[in-house]
């Protein structure tokens, strides 16, 4: 890893279907994630909140979709920022709904394209958010993204095109709890490598991590981690409107951030889906800082006295 974070707010919240993510960034700046980086020792740099590009006129016949427009304005500003802020240092996209990473990961896809080397993703979340814009039935597009960036069917005309579509054999979704049936027929399709919450609890989180780590180490790949907060057991993290009981324990959770930090392949990470209007003292944004301080290489042992 480079010795530079560059913190990017992702303010989105229009892929949810409630308010208040949009209010990400300032609680994981509240939350300290600058200094927990800067006590690591990285230079940091915050480039602020990001804005959404021009909004055009993109009508789906799905009726349930809602705010398109939106979610096709911030995923191209925020390819943009991925692929710039990817060649200078690790960028953490500071959330904002899971939609934000449909511009992310095409981003950081094109970088790895660019310095021709195999891109990888590791998905952490009760959710596949693997719906096109015809399968999903709430209309909520933090629910598409993975398909959006693994290019599957039904995007194009409505959502930029993809430089670098990703493989979906180099995705890995660990903790999922909620799959709609449309979405596990596509991700069975498509060959999307999925630990559902029941291989969590027979094999333990360790194994199922390592394994995918040592595909990513065989191919000098580089990955990605989004990191949503309903991966992690509602008990310990409030702060979310998608709540879903049987989470990663706290545990857990740590010992897959510093596996991730152990194999040195991250570039960059997105924290999504906080909703500090729900969330307790702050309490989840603070866990969600601890995540990425993890990731980032501080040990377990080093953490600060805090009570939760
Ligand atoms: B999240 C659901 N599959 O499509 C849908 O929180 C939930 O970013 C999507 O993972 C959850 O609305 C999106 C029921
Ligand atoms: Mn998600
Ligand atoms: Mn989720
Ligand atoms: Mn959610």
């Amino acid at each position: 890893m480079t010795d530079k974070c560059i913190l990017i707010g992702a303010p989105v919240q229009d892929g949810a279907g409630r308010l208040g993510c949009e209010m990400g960034p300032s609680a994981y700046r509240a939350a300290g994630l600058r200094e927990a980086l800067t006590d690591l020792g990285f230079v940091v740099e915050d480039r602020g909140n990001v804005a959404p590009g021009p909004a055009c006129d993109i009508v789906h016949p799905n009726v349930a979709v809602h705010h398109l427009p939106e979610f096709h304005a911030w995923t191209r500003s925020l390819a943009e920022a991925a692929f710039q802020a990817s060649g200078e240092g690790v960028p953490i996209f500071l959330g904002g709904d899971h939609s934000l990473s449909a511009g992310t990961i095409a981003g950081l896809s094109r970088r790895a394209k660019a310095e021709s080397r195999e891109f990888f993703v590791l998905w952490l979340d009760a959710h596949p958010d693997f719906h096109t814009l015809e399968t999903t039935t709430s209309g909520n597009l933090h629910g598409t993204p993975m398909a959006y960036v693994t290019g599957q069917h039904g995007f194009g005309s409505f959502m930029p095109p993809l430089e670098a579509p990703v493989k979906p054999e180099n995705v890995c979704m660990i903790g999922l709890r909620s799959v709609d049936p449309a979405e596990r027929n596509a991700l069975r399709e498509a060959g999307v490598l999925v630990h559902d919450m029941r291989a969590v609890d027979e094999q333990g989180i360790a194994p199922l991590i390592r394994r995918f780590l040592e595909r990513v180490d065989a191919a000098d790949g580089v990955l990605h981690v989004s990191l949503d907060v309903d991966f992690l057991e509602p008990a310990i993290a409030p702060g979310v409107g998608t709540t879903v009981p049987g989470g990663a324990t706290f545990r857990e959770a740590h010992l897959v951030m510093e596996m991730l930090h152990d194999c040195g392949a991250v570039r960059s990470l997105d924290l999504v889906e906080l909703n500090p209007f729900l969330d307790e003292r702050g309490r989840t944004a603070l866990l969600m800082v601890d995540l990425a301080a993890s990731l980032m290489g501080r040990r377990i042992l080093d953490r600060p006295t805090r009570s939760f």
